[in-house]
């Protein structure tokens, strides 16, 4: 827009004086100018949340205009563009990812210092974007910043929730939850779009018509919810490049209940408005098992609907017909819980541009890619009919007619396998009938994907066996990954500048592959004691945070030994409190010679508990009353602390994973899809005590296993162990701790008896048992490792190093060639 003209464009960015500077003095007066006229205080008078509100809005002002020039170049273009569909995203919080990404951070802080203020105590005052549960949300998060980075012409969709996930209260050992407000202080990094919205409706009938000539089926709806767009912008890392997320919140329709005001019925008009709202109130704090829900159900149809009618309007503004819809578009599924967009697709395609059965599923079967990320058949999303059949029949519709021609198709291939034939059907009949989403997307997706290589094979033999041998060729897997900026330079800068130095550029932030340069200055002594005086600064900053959160004072020369993440039975925190239990048996039982050998630790937990799952909540309580019996045992002093972190969270992730010496990934092999915060902390520089699983069977092949500390059964060796389970006899050292926590050594007897029922006398679902011996066998092997400390040094900067291949940076690349077809779109600086 450089123009001379005194009109149009050119005259506007006349009057704008150009971009926004990004010097200190600039940023100064855009801080003010916000303290002034966005947040209304006085300029003489503000205090660290009002200037963090006024740096956020001046970092926002830059955003816009990237994000602005970036949709605009994308129109002009007009490039494949991919569409990511998910439910959650946990982007934590965006004032310090956005600072890295526009290049701005250093001089922020030094406009901030001037005018007397510390940018990382401002930092400080931002809560969480908590839209989602875990590794699935914080993954799409990453994959946003990836896409960016990459110059992806890619969108993100999703909801706002009014409320994200619950804050963890720790009351006595007991989490209780609370609603996460964190929209009460307004949210300067969203923009809302009031003149973006889009009717979505739902319930009605369904009636068969002659339209033009030709029989239709109509859909009459019974109501109607507007769909309102935030949009988010994403920064990309060293580009111009700032692309969209776009998140619907649920607003009454206009023409909701007229009736009720012709009626004069005023109230109930208004609270039947309200009731619209709830749509996108809550996020489900469940990541387990997929409630059957009507709410949501209509959570998830809303969120498609909204952003299908997004979609296709922007492609109809350049495209007169839909021959070009999948040169244009890509669709992705993160997960089934956007699935239903595949018939909405057909419906839309079929009902409103009327292009046939025939031309609207050739479209259908060409744009959509499904990625799952879970490993149980029982966790796979089910919807029963009945209740499809009253929120959205004109689905229900369209389903059971894909169903039936792919039934056709499939009998034509295997005959009257009617066995085969009703496990691959998209409808499950039997008592309740049920849609089994995941069978949707398979049939209706180009690619399925799985997210990692283990989670691929379990889905070709076991999770989606009778697919595979079907479309072979439909199957594919893309090994997750995070972002270095978020995982290393934000939450890590001390880290990163040592990175930088030794590589000798900075290049590695955008270059992931530069990161396994490290590995030449593995035993270089001055890198290693570099290397372990910035584990020393994170470790103060962690030891200090645990100090105001629970009092604990722990010693730096322990070795701080983590498990953060979701509280599942799967996940195993169960064996690592027993684990902690034993290791405090030990303790007591030495001799003062035998305890001067040994190696002090600080375990911490940390994670928040589904709220209806009764035995993740008395894995917490046990651990908070371990941790009161250690903690305050002074025979064993500054031996061993247990220590639990309420509330994690993205923002705690940051503060925890660069402070750990060792952290745990300790899941019944074949029980984690991939698992993404084992990267996070490879990253980071700290060893892994790990089970086969997942991802880390990759991580094993980057780094090899002298350098982590494996243990338990394989993958394919936990069917026979669990058909074994009653007959193996566990050993000595598990049921010896299990019998403490029976016999009340750490009170709470009664209420922790179910806890103990749940891995002894053969219901060792998860073979805790069974893998005890070699978990204590490789927690004493992380103990030798920690005494050399050279060893340890080398042993930590090849885990950085080694981490290059678990970029999202690489996940995305393999997704847009081998998955959705779309190239880098570069906006011009
Ligand atoms: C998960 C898987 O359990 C986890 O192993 C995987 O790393 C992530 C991302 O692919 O997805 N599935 C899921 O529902 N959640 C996960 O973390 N919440």
């Amino acid at each position: 827009f450089v123009g001379k003209s005194k009109t149009g464009p050119g005259r506007m960015f006349e009057l704008m004086d150009g971009f926004l500077k990004n010097d200190p003095g600039s940023l100064q007066k855009d801080i003010l100018h916000h303290v002034e006229y966005t947040v209304a205080r006085s300029r003489f008078s503000f205090d660290d949340f009002e200037a963090y509100q006024a740096l956020a809005h001046s970092v926002r002002d830059r955003l816009i205009e990237r994000w602005h020039d970036t949709q605009q170049h994308f129109k002009k273009k007009d490039p494949k563009r991919l569409y990511f569909l998910s439910l959650e995203f946990l982007m934590g919080r965006s004032l310090s990812n956005s600072v890295i990404n526009l290049g701005i951070r250093d001089q922020c802080a030094e406009a901030l210092s001037q005018l007397g203020f510390e940018y990382e105590v401002l930092a400080e005052q931002e809560g969480d974007a908590a839209l989602g549960n875990g590794g699935l949300a914080r993954l799409s998060a990453c994959q946003m910043d990836s896409l960016a980075t990459l110059d992806y012409p890619a969108w993100g969709y999703g909801l706002r929730y009014q409320y994200g996930l619950f804050r963890q209260i720790i009351l006595d050992g007991f989490q209780y939850e609370q609603p996460d407000y964190w929209l009460n202080f307004g949210n300067p990094w969203e923009i809302e779009r009031v003149h973006v919205s889009y009717p979505v409706k739902f319930y009605g009938s369904v009636t068969e018509e002659v339209v033009n000539g030709k029989k239709c089926n109509v859909w009459t709806p019974g109501e109607t919810v507007e769909a309102v767009a935030y949009d988010n912008p994403i920064p990309g890392y060293g580009t111009r490049n700032t692309i969209n997320l776009r998140l619907w919140a649920a607003k009454p329709s206009d023409g909701y209940d007229i009736e009720s005001y012709n009626t004069g019925d005023y109230i109930n008009a208004i609270v039947n408005r309200q009731k619209a709202e709830i749509i996108s109130n809550v996020l489900y704090p469940d990541d387990r098992s997929y409630q059957g829900k009507e709410l949501r159900l209509k959570q998830q149809y809303f969120f498609v609907s909204a952003s299908l009618q997004d979609i296709i309007r922007r492609f109809k503004d350049v495209h007169g017909n839909f021959d070009d819809f999948p040169d244009k578009v890509a669709l992705q599924l993160n997960d089934t819980h956007p699935s239903i967009s595949i018939a909405e697709l057909m419906r839309v395609l079929l009902d409103e541009e009327h292009l046939g059965w025939k031309k609207s599923w050739n479209i259908v079967k060409q744009v959509f890619s499904f990625t799952t990320h879970t490993v149980l058949p029982q966790a796979l999303e089910k919807v029963p009919v009945d209740l499809f059949q009253n929120v959205l029949p004109r689905h229900l519709q369209i389903i059971y007619d894909i169903n039936f021609a792919f039934m056709e198709e499939l009998k034509k291939k295997i005959g009257q396998d009617y066995s085969r034939l009703s496990r691959m059907s998209i409808v499950e009949e039997g008592a309740v009938k049920n849609i089994r989403v995941a069978n949707l997307s398979i049939v209706c997706s180009h690619t399925v994907n799985g997210v990692s290589r283990a989670h691929y094979e379990l889905l070709k033999t076991r999770v989606f066996k009778d697919f595979y041998e079907l479309w072979p060729e439909k199957f594919q897997y893309k090994t997750n990954g995070v972002t270095q900026r978020r995982w290393i330079v934000v939450s890590n800068p001390s880290l990163c500048a040592l990175i930088s130095k030794w590589l000798g550029t900075e290049s590695w932030i955008r270059d992931i592959d530069l990161l396994a340069h490290l590995r030449e200055y593995a035993s270089n002594s001055d890198l290693q004691q570099e290397w372990m005086t910035v584990k020393k600064i994170n470790k103060m900053r962690l030891a200090e945070y645990i100090e105001t959160m629970s009092g604990v004072k722990v010693s730096l020369d322990a070795m701080f030994d983590v498990q953060v993440k979701r509280i599942h039975e799967y996940k195993r925190q169960l064996l690592n409190i027993l684990g902690v239990i034993h290791r405090y048996d030990c303790i007591k039982n030495m001799g003062k010679d035998e305890r001067k050998k040994v190696v002090p630790r600080v375990c911490i937990i940390g994670g928040k508990a589904p709220p209806g799952y009764e035995i993740a909540k008395k894995i917490i309580k046990l651990c908070h009353a371990v941790a009161e019996t250690i903690n305050n045992d002074d025979d064993v002093g500054d031996l061993l602390k247990l220590v639990f972190i309420p509330d994690y969270n993205v923002s705690v992730a940051e503060l925890v994973i660069p402070g750990s010496d060792l952290s745990q990934h300790i899941s019944t092999a074949g029980h984690e899809a991939s698992g993404t915060g084992s990267m996070k902390f490879l990253m980071n520089g700290c060893l892994l005590l790990a089970t086969a699983d997942g991802s880390t069977n990759e991580i094993i092949e980057e780094i090899g296993l002298e350098n982590m500390f494996i243990f338990g059964a394989k993958i394919n060796e936990v069917p026979a162990l669990r058909e074994k389970d009653s007959t193996i006899k566990a050993p000595l050292q598990f049921v010896r701790v299990v019998r403490m926590v029976r016999d009340g050594y750490f009170g709470f007897k009664d209420y922790f008896k179910s806890l103990c029922d749940s891995v002894e006398n053969g219901k060792d679902f998860y073979l805790l048992g069974s893998d005890f011996a070699s978990y204590l066998e490789a927690q004493a092997a992380a103990d030798r490792a920690y005494v050399d400390k050279t060893k340890w040094s080398e042993m930590s900067i090849l885990c950085t190093a080694a981490s290059a291949k678990f970029s999202s940076d690489r996940t995305i690349e393999d997704y847009a060639e081998e998955t959705w077809g779309v190239q880098p779109c570069k906006c011009p600086f």
